[in-house]
């Protein structure tokens, strides 16, 4: 793995522009369970691409709020892990670090990375359903949506299944990722569009392709580098690399 590492900081050290594209797995060791984790507790018997839909909220908003309620609840306690600290890091090495990330837990930004594409929103900030009207303070506990000025329910400002992303955002992601002189993909299964068809957009306009997850996903294939294994690991091994590349540049 190290020869692997070493060839990754060379390709980091020659970047002008980095796109680091995240999934769950890079919150993993945080505590916050993955996506596609069995939910526990509670939550177990549900299926969360049935809940994370607006159908699954119309149908039972006070039980899809409350789902949102637990997992914002756990944020409250978790901070970023050593895997978000290394990208944060990344940028004193790289001209240019885009992170875009699939998710709502606001840990990159809080680790220090200055340039976070939130594909899918964030589960600290809401609107209401029928007109998108921002509501913020709203208290953790509520048994059911709380109502808006409008009388419309307020629901969490993440993208749903079924739901469009961010014009913006996914038209950001693509442009740089066309630009990009090396893209990570990190801790996702690369099952969600179209988050999951930047790292091709990427590749294909002549990235060289990282991989970093204990699992191989669809974008495993077309990996120049796969790292198998968890990103809290092996990112601050990158970023030593890059370092120890910088201090004695013929290693
Ligand atoms: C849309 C917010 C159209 C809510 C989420 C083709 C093109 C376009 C769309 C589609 C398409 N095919 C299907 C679709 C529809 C759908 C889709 O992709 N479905 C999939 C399931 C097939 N896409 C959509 O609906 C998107 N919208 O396309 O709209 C449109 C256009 C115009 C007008 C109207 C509509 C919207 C998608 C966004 C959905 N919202 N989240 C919430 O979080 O509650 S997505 C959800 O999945 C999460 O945000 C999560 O981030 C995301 C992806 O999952 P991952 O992050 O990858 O997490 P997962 O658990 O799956 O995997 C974790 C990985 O980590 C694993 O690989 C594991 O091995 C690894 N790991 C574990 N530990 C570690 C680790 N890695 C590193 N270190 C570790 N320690």
């Amino acid at each position: 793995m190290q020869r692997e590492i070493e060839k990754v900081a060379k390709l980091v050290a020659r970047a002008q522009m980095v796109v680091v594209l995240t999934g769950a797995g890079v919150s993993r060791e945080s505590g916050i369970p993955t996506f596609r984790e069995a939910q526990t507790g509670v939550w177990a018997n549900y299926d969360p691409e049935r809940l994370a839909t607006p159908e699954g909220f119309l149908a039972d908003p006070p039980l899809v709020w409350r789902w949102y309620d637990s997992r914002r609840a756990i944020l409250a306690d978790v901070k970023p892990n050593p895997g978000h600290y290394a990208i944060a890091e990344m940028e004193k090495i790289v001209a240019k670090v885009l992170v875009v990330t699939q998710n709502i837990d606001g840990l990159h930004a809080k680790a220090g990375s200055t340039d976070v594409i939130e594909l899918h929103g964030n589960i600290t900030e809401f609107h209401c359903f029928d007109a998108g009207h921002a509501a913020d303070d709203v208290p953790f506990g509520l048994e059911a949506p709380p109502l808006c000025h409008c009388g419309s329910m307020l629901r969490p400002a993440v993208v749903w299944f079924g739901e469009a992303l961010p014009t913006a955002a996914i038209h950001r992601s693509t442009r740089e990722a066309q630009k990009a002189d090396v893209v990570f993909v990190v801790g996702t299964s690369g099952l969600v569009y179209p988050a999951a068809s930047i790292p091709y957009i990427a590749k294909d306009a002549g990235a060289a392709l990282i991989e970093v997850n204990p699992e191989d996903t669809p974008h495993t294939d077309i990996a120049d580098v796969f790292l198998r294994g968890p990103s809290g690991e092996i990112l601050p091994r990158i970023i030593e690399a890059c370092k120890s590349l910088h201090s004695d540049p013929s290693a």
